[in-house]
């Protein structure tokens, strides 16, 4: 395991698969869940991000998405975010670039990613609950602190397009990620706990196909044992030093 932050040797023709989840926006303010002072420290995680707590009361369910829409429109992306922008630039003449997060902020897209799976949704985008429902879903910034907004088209509960616990994810995203998993020369994961699947188990794809395993996080993660290397510490500082090179051979150094 690595102690000191050595730049990664990253080929311009190399294909990498990055996961990312809530570590990677803690420096620009959005609160993760399960470190101290967390999410889950403050809301039970059954009565916000599970499809039967949305049944018991979706108000609650609405106030707590509308209080975080809010405070990550407020937020920019930080130079993690944009340490991953510089390496999708790097690869994108020869190589090859997917980045998949579990993150529903929205940071990456806006930091300038382009390849991005957004594996667990978008916290700034609505859907109607009612799954037979023809209404697509769509991009929407307002809160709902009032209470639970309806479906224009079926008069059904609008709810936040995001995957709760219990819930599939996106087949086709899924599809997208483990192909591109097993098919790469280096697979990283950063600012994620290695705790929710099927995510967590992504790393166990790479290892099946012998594809080295960089893990940058703040602390040693439940899936610490799969990777091959762990950078530890923030990835806003992590990031930027072990990608260097990769920025400086596009400028940005
Ligand atoms: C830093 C840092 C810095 C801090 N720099 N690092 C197999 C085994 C057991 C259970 C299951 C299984 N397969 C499925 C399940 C059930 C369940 C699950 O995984 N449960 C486990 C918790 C036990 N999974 C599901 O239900 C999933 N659905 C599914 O699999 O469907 C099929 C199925 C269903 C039921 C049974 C079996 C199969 C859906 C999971 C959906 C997760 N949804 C959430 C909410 C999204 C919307 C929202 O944001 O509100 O997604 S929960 C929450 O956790 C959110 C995150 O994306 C996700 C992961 O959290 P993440 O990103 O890892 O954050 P933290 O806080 O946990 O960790 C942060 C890390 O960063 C820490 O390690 C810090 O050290 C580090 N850090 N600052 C770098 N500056």
């Amino acid at each position: 395991m690595s102690e000191a932050w050595e730049p990664l040797r990253i080929e311009p023709s190399a294909s990498v698969v990055v996961v990312t989840g809530a570590g990677v926006s803690a420096e620009s303010g959005i609160a993760t869940f399960r470190d101290k002072g967390g999410i889950w420290e403050q809301y039970d995680l059954e009565r916000v991000a599970t499809p039967r707590g949305f049944a018991m009361d979706p108000d609650l369910v609405w106030r707590f998405y509308s209080e975080r829409r809010a405070q990550v429109l407020g937020c920019e992306p930080n130079p993690g975010h944009r340490a991953l922008v510089a390496l999708e630039r790097y690869l994108e003449p020869r190589g090859r670039f997917l980045l998949v997060t579990q993150n529903v902020d929205g940071l990456h897209q806006r930091a300038g990613s382009r390849r991005v799976l957004p594996i667990h949704g978008s916290l700034l985008r609505t859907r109607c609950s009612n799954d037979t429902c023809p209404s697509q879903p769509f991009d929407d910034e307002q809160s709902y602190m009032d209470g639970a907004p309806r479906c224009t088209t079926c008069g059904a509960l609008l709810r936040p397009d995001v995957v709760w616990f219990g819930e599939y994810l996106d087949p086709d995203l899924e599809r997208q990620a483990r192909l591109a998993i097993a098919d790469c020369d280096l697979f990283m994961a950063v600012g994620t706990s290695g705790l929710v699947y099927p995510v967590a188990g992504y790393v166990e794809i790479a290892a099946h196909y012998g594809v080295p395993r960089v893990l940058v996080n703040l602390e040693p993660p439940a899936n610490l044992g799969a990777f091959t290397s762990f950078y530890q510490g923030k990835s806003g500082e992590v990031l930027p030093a072990i990608l260097r090179s990769v920025a400086e051979a596009i400028g940005l150094g």
